[in-house]
């Protein structure tokens, strides 16, 4: 095992208040793609500001909703990775110890929660509820009929993901909490994310000019890296079981 998990593993069982603030790089290895990698990110084919901009879908809601509709299949086909469900048993061996787990997450793709994680926040929503545009009233997906785009209401209102696309707000109340647990946590973990978009990557900063020590577990270096305690430069399905087990022990079944 490297030392930097060594590392990160005795801070994780020291911490009593703990943030895993986690992005596109954690769903990876279940399948889906990043959306930053130029060679199969999801926007090497479409400019990004074409689809994930309020401006895209007032322009062109069928387009939109297609591709979303078009990845929302692709994560019903997927399953949670081995860092996911890491994630999850953090959070359970914390709670354990009565220490606070928050999982601040910028996936839209409700994986964390079929892993088991219970307390977390989706700063960019989710695409499993959709939501009438005029009238804001929020359906699970499996109320939504996709058999035109974009799909409607019975009563005509047209229905997009209840994300948060780029030159929209994030969600007040969740963004605030977030913030509230970077700001006073002792220890984030920021795992999969390439940390360029605000102001979900501004929890990293909290944390930092805090008390807290800030890891970060990716793939490669990000711009975050230079302001992080630790980097673990590896896939994060391989390194969140291994801080898990360094943490707390081997996973029940596997003593
Ligand atoms: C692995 C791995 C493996 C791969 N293991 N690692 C301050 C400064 C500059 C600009 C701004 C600012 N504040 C606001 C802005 C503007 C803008 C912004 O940030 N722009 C920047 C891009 C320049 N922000 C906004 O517009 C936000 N809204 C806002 O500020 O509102 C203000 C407002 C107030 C009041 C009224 C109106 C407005 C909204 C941002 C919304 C972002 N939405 C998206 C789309 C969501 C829906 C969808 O999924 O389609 O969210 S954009 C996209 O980027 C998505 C992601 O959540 C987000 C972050 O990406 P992420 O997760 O980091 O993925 P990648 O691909 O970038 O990185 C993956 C990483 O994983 C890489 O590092 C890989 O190496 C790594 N990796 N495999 C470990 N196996």
């Amino acid at each position: 095992m490297e030392d930097v998990i060594r590392q990160a593993a005795q801070w994780l069982a020291e911490a009593r208040r703990v943030v895993a603030f986690t992005g596109a790089g954690v769903s990876a290895e279940s399948g889906l793609d990043t959306f930053r990698d130029p060679e199969q990110g999801l926007w090497s084919e479409y400019d990004p500001m074409e689809l994930a901009h309020i401006d895209a879908f007032h322009r062109d809601p069928e387009l939109v909703t297609r591709w979303y509709h078009w990845r929302f299949c692709r994560c019903v086909d997927c399953q949670p990775n081995p860092g996911h469900h890491a994630l999850a048993r953090i959070e359970r061996e914390l709670a354990q110890r009565g220490a606070l787990f928050t999982l601040a997450t910028q996936n839209i793709d409700g994986l964390h929660q079929r892993a088991g994680s219970r307390n977390v926040l989706e700063l960019h929503g989710t695409i499993l509820t959709w939501r009438g545009v005029t009238t804001g009233e929020m359906r699970p997906i499996d109320r939504v009929s996709f058999d035109r785009f974009p799909p409607r209401t019975e009563g005509g209102d047209l229905l997009r993901p209840n994300i948060v696309w780029f030159g929209e707000a994030l969600p007040e109340a969740v963004l605030r909490q977030a913030m509230i647990a970077a700001a006073t946590c002792d220890l984030l973990l920021a795992i999969g994310t390439s940390a360029v978009v605000y102001p979900a990557a501004g929890l990293i900063d909290l944390a930092a000019d805090g008390e807290a020590r800030v890891v970060e577990i990716n793939r490669e270096p990000t711009g975050a890296t230079a302001q992080v305690d630790l980097a673990i430069h590896m896939p994060s399905g391989e390194a969140l079981p291994q801080l898990a087990e360094a943490a707390f022990g081997p996973a029940a079944g596997q003593g």
